[in-house]
């Protein structure tokens, strides 16, 4: 998967780049990244790309011209068959899932832009962008962090990023739950022990508890996620055995 990012500070990307798993993917050809400074495609000597808002109110709007030039350039780098998707990461966006991610790790390509300031001029939003993701219902300081969370989150659904094959697999949200709880040595910590099911050996046993403990954990904490099981399920037409006559 080829990956561009469009953004002032692209410098911010070397925590995907340089480090972690990530990084190794990255080294392997796994991935292939760019980081496109849209600053190189303003109309000015000076390089700014942004200006005060029509209506008044503070702060500064990212300009549609600079911005349309740079996602122009990316798409013409752009390499692989199908065409990149162009995604804007901002608060206005649809939330991003496990299931968004799937979907996302199956592209070519994808262009991230990352908005600063204010914002960005909606023009350019309706016209170049294919579609808007929030990482959560916060605000942080600039698209560049929420990118990279994407970025991160798709990547390690690509096969071969992970050390251990089925790493993925086994996250939180895979299945629809939360994860089941981990322990390591030592087997006893500040008078806390590990539960005795996981040294018994018996992996059918060790395989139930850990499904147990994930639905338990999901109806404690995330009682959301499994309504949406429940509505997934009814969906496809699953429901609970009945001794009734049909
Ligand atoms: N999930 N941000 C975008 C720039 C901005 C400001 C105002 C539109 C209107 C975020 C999030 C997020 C901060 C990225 C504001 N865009 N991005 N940035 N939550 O908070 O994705």
């Amino acid at each position: 998967m080829h990956i561009q990012v469009i953004s002032v500070l692209p410098e911010m990307f070397a925590a995907i780049s340089d480090f972690g798993v990530t990084s190794r993917a990255l080294k392997q050809g796994l991935w292939q990244f760019d980081a496109i400074n849209p600053r190189q495609f303003a109309d000015n000597k000076l390089g700014y790309i942004d200006d005060r808002p029509y209506g008044g109110g503070p702060g500064m709007v990212m300009m549609a011209p600079p911005l349309a030039r740079a996602i122009t350039h990316a798409k013409d780098q752009h390499q692989g068959k199908n065409p990149p998707r162009v995604l804007y990461l901002s608060p206005q966006g649809q939330p991003l899932t496990h299931a968004k991610t799937q979907e996302l790790a199956k592209l070519d390509g994808m262009i991230l832009l990352c908005g600063r300031y204010e914002g960005v001029d909606e023009r350019l939003l309706n016209h170049y962008i294919d579609e808007e993701i929030s990482i959560g219902d916060f605000v942080v300081s600039g698209g560049e962090l929420p990118a990279m969370m994407l970025m991160d989150s798709v990547l390690r659904q690509i096969d071969g990023v992970l050390g251990h094959q089925d790493s993925a697999a086994q996250d939180s949200f895979a299945n629809g739950l939360l994860d089941c709880p981990h322990y390591t040595r030592p087997e006893s910590f500040e008078d806390m022990h590990v539960p005795e099911v996981l040294l018994s050996g018996n992996h059918a046993k060790i395989a139930k508890w850990r499904q147990q403990q994930s639905v338990l954990r999901t109806t404690q904490r995330r009682p959301d996620l499994l309504a949406a099981l429940k509505q997934e399920a009814s969906e496809l037409g699953i429901s609970e055995p009945t001794d009734k006559a049909i």
